[in-house]
Formats: C-alpha cells, sequence, structure tokens
C-alpha cells in the first residue's frame, strides 16, 4: 500500500480553497501582530516526531486485544507504515526500534527503504522487561537493580547489543526504560537497587559511542506497585549526572503521579542542560497511553511553550529526541498516530505564538492576570491553517485523516496483509 504524490494532488484539490482562505485570514491576523509566519511554517516543517515500532498495532490492554487487521508482522512492513504516515503527514520522519522485536535480517536493506521513505532511525529502546528465548537469566526480580550479579550482567550486555544494533541503522541514542521495583514493601532494599542500577548504568555508558547519548527514562509505578527504581525526574536526573556528559532524563508525559507539573520538571531539566528525550501521550490516570491532546490540551501547551522557551534560551540543552509512546484499542493505530502528530504540531504552533517578550514584562510587573492572558491568547487561536500550510509546503496532504480515509489505506492493507498479521509490541 502507497500513498503517492498524484493521490496527494487529488486528495488537496478537494480542500485547497478552504485552506487558502483559511491561512489568509490567520496569517494576516498573526503578521499584523508581528508574528513572522514563514518563519513559524519553516520550524513546523522541521519538527519530526519519531514513531514507535510498537505503535503500528493495535495494543490493546492487558485485558483484551481487538485488532484492525492489516497491521505490520515484520520491520518492513513498519516502516511502510510509518512512510503512509510520512507521506500524509510530513511530521514522521523517524522511526524508534525496541530490540529485540525488531532485528533487522538485512541491514542494508532496511537501511534502503527508510532512506527511501525518508525516515530516519531515532533513539533505540532496549527491553530488560521480559525474558527472551534461550537468555540464562530471569528479569523476574528486576534487571539492572537485580540482586544478581548475573541477571545484571546480561542484561548490560543486552543494552550493549541494543547499541550495536542502533549504530548499524545510524541512530545515536540509547533509550532505557526500567520496570524494576518492587510489589511489596521489604522486597527489596532501596539502597542496594538503586546503587545495582546506578552501577549497570555506568558499565553499559562507559561503551556508549563517542556522539550517542543515554537516555534515562524514569516512571513512578507499574509493573512494579510499591516502588520503583527510577521513580521521578529527580532520579534519572541522578542517575544521568552520575553517568555523566552523553547521559540525560527522558521525560513521557504518561510517567507521573497525577496533577504533577509536568511543564515545571522540562523547564528545570532544560536549565541544567539534561532533558533528552520526550515521549507524548496522554493520560487520564496513569500511563494510559492514550491519543496526545485527548485529554488536557492545554496542559500539552504548557509544556511546549517551556519546551520552546528551551530551545531558544538553553544552549546548555541538546537537541531532544521526540517520540510518541501511544497504545490503541478501539482506534486504527495509524488513524490515532494521525490524530497524535497533529495534536503535537498544534501545541507547538500555538507556544511559537507566544509573546515572549510581552511575558517577560508581565512578569517582572506582576502583572498575573496579563501573563495568563498572554498565554491564553495564543492556546486560543486556531492554528489548524499554519498546520496544513506546513504540511502543503512539503507536499503532504492539507487534511491527512480525512484522506487517509478516503484513500481507504486500512482496507487496503488488509488486503494485502490479510487478516490474521500481529504487530509485535506491548
Ligand atoms: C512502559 O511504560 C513503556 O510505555 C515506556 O514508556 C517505554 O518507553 C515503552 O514502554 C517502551 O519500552
Ligand atoms: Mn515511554
Ligand atoms: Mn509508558
Amino acid at each position: 500500500m502507497k500513498v503517492t504524490k498524484q493521490h496527494i494532488e487529488d486528495e488537496n484539490k478537494k480542500n485547497i480553497s478552504s485552506q487558502e482562505n483559511g491561512f489568509k485570514f490567520l496569517s494576516d491576523t498573526l503578521a499584523l501582530k508581528g508574528h513572522n509566519v514563514n518563519a513559524i511554517l519553516s520550524k513546523l516543517s522541521e519538527f519530526q516526531v519519531a514513531i514507535p515500532s510498537w505503535a503500528l498495532g493495535a495494543g490493546g490492554t492487558r485485558f483484551g486485544r481487538f485488532s484492525f487487521y492489516g497491521e505490520p508482522s515484520n520491520l518492513e512492513q513498519k516502516l511502510e507504515d510509518i512512510g503512509i504516515l510520512h507521506t500524509l503527514t510530513q511530521t514522521a520522519g523517524a522511526v524508534s526500534l525496541h530490540i529485540p522485536w525488531d532485528i533487522p535480517s538485512d541491514y542494508r536493506a532496511i537501511k534502503q527503504q527508510a532512506d527511501a521513505l525518508k525516515i530516519k532511525f531515532d533513539s533505540v529502546n532496549s527491553n530488560t522487561f521480559q525474558d527472551q528465548k534461550n537468555e540464562k537469566e530471569s528479569y523476574k526480580y528486576g534487571s539492572l537493580s537485580n540482586i544478581s550479579q548475573a541477571v545484571r550482567d546480561q542484561a548490560i550486555q543486552h543494552n550493549l547489543d541494543v547499541i550495536n544494533i542502533g549504530n548499524k541503522l545510524g541512530s545515536k541514542s540509547l533509550t532505557v526504560w526500567l520496570a524494576d521495583g518492587s510489589c511489596f514493601p521489604g522486597q527489596n532494599n532501596f539502597q542496594t537497587a538503586f546503587q545495582n542500577t546506578q552501577n549497570s548504568l555506568k558499565d553499559i555508558y562507559k561503551r556508549l559511542p563517542e556522539d550517542w547519548k543515554m537516555l534515562i527514562e524514569y516512571k513512578p509505578y507499574e509493573p512494579n506497585f510499591y516502588s520503583t527504581v527510577i521513580q521521578d525526574w529527580g532520579t534519572s536526573f541522578m542517575l544521568a549526572n552520575e553517568c555523566g556528559e552523553k547521559a540525560f532524563s527522558l521525560v513521557d508525559l504518561g510517567h507521573h503521579l497525577p496533577n504533577s507539573n509536568i511543564e515545571q520538571i522540562v523547564s528545570i531539566l532544560m536549565l541544567k542542560g539534561k532533558l533528552g528525550g520526550f515521549h507524548f501521550n496522554d493520560s487520564k490516570y496513569g500511563d494510559d497511553d492514550l491519543t496526545v491532546g485527548s485529554i488536557k490540551p492545554y496542559a500539552l501547551f504548557l509544556i511546549f511553550n517551556e519546551l520552546v522557551y528551551g530551545i531558544e534560551n538553553n544552549p546548555q540543552n541538546p537537541d531532544l529526541a521526540w517520540m510518541i509512546d501511544a497504545s490503541h484499542n478501539v482506534k486504527d493505530p495509524l488513524e490515532d498516530l494521525i490524530q497524535s502528530l497533529e495534536a503535537i504540531q498544534e501545541a507547538y504552533a500555538k507556544a511559537l505564538l507566544v509573546d515572549q517578550k510581552a511575558l517577560k514584562t508581565a512578569q517582572l510587573e506582576n502583572d498575573v492576570v496579563k501573563c495568563q492572558e498572554i498565554l491564553q491568547g495564543a492556546f486560543r487561536t486556531d492554528v489548524r491553517p499554519l498546520l496544513a500550510a506546513a504540511r502543503l509546503k512539503t507536499g503532504g496532504a492539507i487534511n491527512p485523516l480525512e484522506s487517509y480515509r478516503n484513500l481507504k489505506i486500512r482496507a487496503g492493507l488488509i488486503t494485502e496483509r490479510g487478516k490474521n498479521t500481529v504487530a509485535t509490541g506491548l
């Protein structure tokens, strides 16, 4: 299943006049307010988000999985799906692999395919939260934190293998998420678990290629429900500092206790030059992995406001690895990802509209009302014509979701791949 240039052109003809009207009105309004619309369009076009290989199938919940069929069953097909997303949206120009689910059988062929689809290999994810076939040791009681040196060594070696695989594909970072922790008080010695994790991460870090980063994800609970070894940004930050200058914290939006002020975490990590990556999703209760922007769009905007501020003002912080980390139970995964990509671009565009100078002045005058007006003024702007204009500039669809449906892509994938395919994944 391929979306061609002709498909997109035919689709865009249907929407071009309303897009042009909407864009003219918005760009005139923004220009009057002193915004450089072309600069905003370029920033939107440059912003690319990696699609994780596990988000292309209906992941489901632990209670059940209801397929949409036609899902990819190997790495080649996963890239094909991301190619479709990227052609339509022009913002999904990267993939994040999970090892061992996505080990390429032919590296050259996979690289060629990705190049042709204009997809880069972003951060590679290790997996020490499941036991793999033919492995000697079990991760039942932890991996990098385990009390057994043999288990820790196996988990360290796995991470080194992942780096090696990523290196052959052009990835430049390793993302470590650990399920390590405990389910009951007394099960673990907190200090021993932390120290083991620190030492194991340092062992991996020592072998990280010169131009690589290590991104350390945190999460307060699940699958362990009493304690998690890397529970919060502070723990991840400590570990990153212990490892060295190529190690960073990674913020996953769903990995916080309810009502955490994520934008403040983002801001301070960037000030310290230690924010390395970002996983987008949304949640009502916990690590729900829902469509980005579907529950708390204002919070997403506030987070982007800090990201934009940090990108502008914190040269000490490196470029970030952006990724969607979502799971789908009741939506076609590709439709869900299109919605997420749109929500990310929308929040980014709105954050770019914040008048930082006026905000600073209002802050210095302690004009609390004005500060709120400035932020909410940007948030309430309907920026969708800007996003469509950015897509059009690079050959994407004015309305990716509508085109996806008009082109009957899921039906085409089912015809090609059948009804029984199952994507590997969470
Ligand atoms: C588990 O919570 C998780 O969703 C983490 O967010 C990781 O990034 C992802 O799985 C893949 O390992
Ligand atoms: Mn994540
Ligand atoms: Mn998660």
